[in-house]
């Protein structure tokens, strides 16, 4: 677990740890017997994960927002306020992704799909964990590191034949901090460590897991039928929240009511998925304060061509004939003739099967910025029109407001609710009107006119909308806007960044 999130592991953060599961063991009177996991893959089967029981006060409360319910209801860590935003991505992780990890003979490449597994949990959660230096402030942090735990231990000796991966460290002398001769920092264990003794098969031995319920097979009911799964002999499920099963109920459930208590899963199963989930409760944290004055705000606009696949319930006519029968709808009229194709060329539309996209055509688009030169990330979406052929929102978007002697380097990614990425065009300098061009995403931003950022949200909505007389209609000043995400979700999806 150190070794994945560290670059340093040393002796106290061990010690923490073993404090930490010791703590756990007594608070829970002996019923726990060690570090408990969570297994997304038992969230990943309800038809939207971040229904999940696991973010109710029973479990580990508030899900979305500030945490307010819950055993950490209200916490406060590191001068910030315990805050999730489930669901930036709609699901934690892909259930043929951890199938995939054991078909992998590579250390090397398995140590990258376990990466990917597990940055997706860190997104997926969102808030505090979706940003490196507050991530273990959410006890959902260790919750998540075991199970990627969990994986590895598993792969390491599969069908009982251990691996000796420690021969086959996946690192080279080229890799400097991760090279496998390189002596971990302060960790003694019966003399010095090099990184590749972390592979060793003793720690291994050392650590026993419990096979986690979502790979258990042949009639697992009685052992974990619990008030937060439902399992049959051939699968289990975590039981989702819907407002009629309150946790209180579920909890004093007994065996002899389960039969009724099954019906009410199935019905949260059939729970239609909200795409668009909730609004983003970010923390404003820059270099360890939390504080909305310490960020400016940038004008962001999203550009979307909507998807060909796609067909909402709105038909042409045809002698008084509703033509609902065709494979495409008024908004995409006979796709083969229209002009506008000429322009966005829709290529052949790659299918995402965890994209539902909401019945009313609203798709969102989450746009981030990560800080280069600061410690700060930033949450936010726009939401486009998925029926109509283009489409375009904006939204504005925090980054750490530069001072006269310092800069503020930001990079700005963006991507759909269903993981797919947006590419980013920035403004040409000066250009009016407005030109883009394809960038990475990674821009400066300095106190300089022209400024390209607002020092607060008003201003940036400002900087994009002029009125020319109070209470008239404002007219949007495009050349105001520095960057631009082009979706043109057909091609591109990122399962991870
Ligand atoms: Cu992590």
């Amino acid at each position: 677990m150190l070794g994945i999130y560290d670059k340093e592991p040393n002796i106290t953060q061990i010690l923490i740890f073993f404090s930490y599961e010791e703590a756990l063991i007594e608070a829970s009177n002996g019923t726990l017997k060690g570090l408990p996991y969570i297994d997304w893959r038992l969230d990943y089967r309800l038809s939207y994960a971040p229904d999940s029981i696991l973010w109710t006060s029973n479990y580990l409360g508030t899900g979305n927002g500030q945490v307010t319910n819950g055993p950490f209801a209200n916490w406060r860590i590191g001068g910030t306020t315990l805050v999730r935003n489930i669901g930036m991505m709609p699901y934690p992780t892909e259930e043929s992704d951890v199938r995939n990890l054991y078909t992998i003979d590579s250390l090397r490449t398995f140590a990258n799909e376990l990466e990917n597994v597990h940055n997706l949990g860190h997104i997926y959660i969102g808030g505090l964990m979706n940003d490196l230096s507050t991530a273990t402030f959410d006890p959902t942090f260790f919750m998540h590191h075991c199970w990627i735990d969990y994986l590895w231990w598993r792969y390491q000796c599969p069908g009982g034949n251990c691996i000796s991966s420690r021969f086959q460290y996946p690192g080279t002398e080229a890799d400097g901090l991760h090279a496998p001769e390189r002596n971990m920092d302060n960790l003694i264990y019966e003399g010095t460590i090099k990184n590749k003794d972390g592979y060793d098969q003793r720690w291994l031995q050392s650590v026993e897991y419990e096979n986690s319920p979502a790979d258990c097979r042949n009639n697992c009911n009685s052992r974990y039928n619990t008030a937060g799964l439902y399992c049959t002999s051939s699968r289990c499920i975590s039981a989702g929240t819907a407002n009629s099963l309150s946790g209180k109920k579920r909890r004093k459930r007994s065996p002899r009511s389960f039969r009724r208590s099954r019906k009410s899963s199935r019905r949260v199963r059939r729970h239609k998925r909200n795409t668009l989930s909730y609004p983003v409760q970010n923390v404003f944290r820059v270099d360890c304060e939390s504080n909305t004055d310490l960020w400016g705000f940038l004008p962001v606009k999203v550009v979307h061509v909507r998807s060909k696949k796609q067909v909402y319930n709105s038909f042409t006519v045809q002698n008084g004939t509703v033509q609902s029968s065709m494979s495409y709808d008024f908004y995409d009229n006979q796709p083969e003739i229209r002009k506008i194709d000429q322009y966005t060329r829709p290529g052949h539309p790659k299918h995402f099967k965890h994209c539902k996209t909401d019945p009313s055509g609203a798709l969102r688009i989450n746009v981030n910025s990560f800080g280069l030169n600061y410690q700060g990330n930033y949450d936010e979406y726009a939401i486009v029109d998925d029926r109509i052929p283009v489409s375009s929102a904006m939204t504005y978007v925090a980054v750490r407001r530069p001072t006269r002697r310092r800069s503020s380097m930001v990079y700005l990614t963006s991507f759909d609710s269903c993981g797919r990425y947006c590419t980013p065009e920035c403004l040409v300098p000066r250009s009016n009107p407005p030109r883009y061009r394809p960038c990475t995403g990674a821009i400066q931003i300095n106190r300089r006119y022209p400024r390209g950022y607002a020092d607060t949200y008003d201003d940036a909505v400002l900087m994009y909308f002029k009125f020319q007389k109070p209470g008239g209609c404002p007219t949007p000043m495009e050349q105001n806007v520095p960057i631009v995400f082009f979706c043109k979700l057909e091609e591109n999806w990122i399962p991870v960044p």
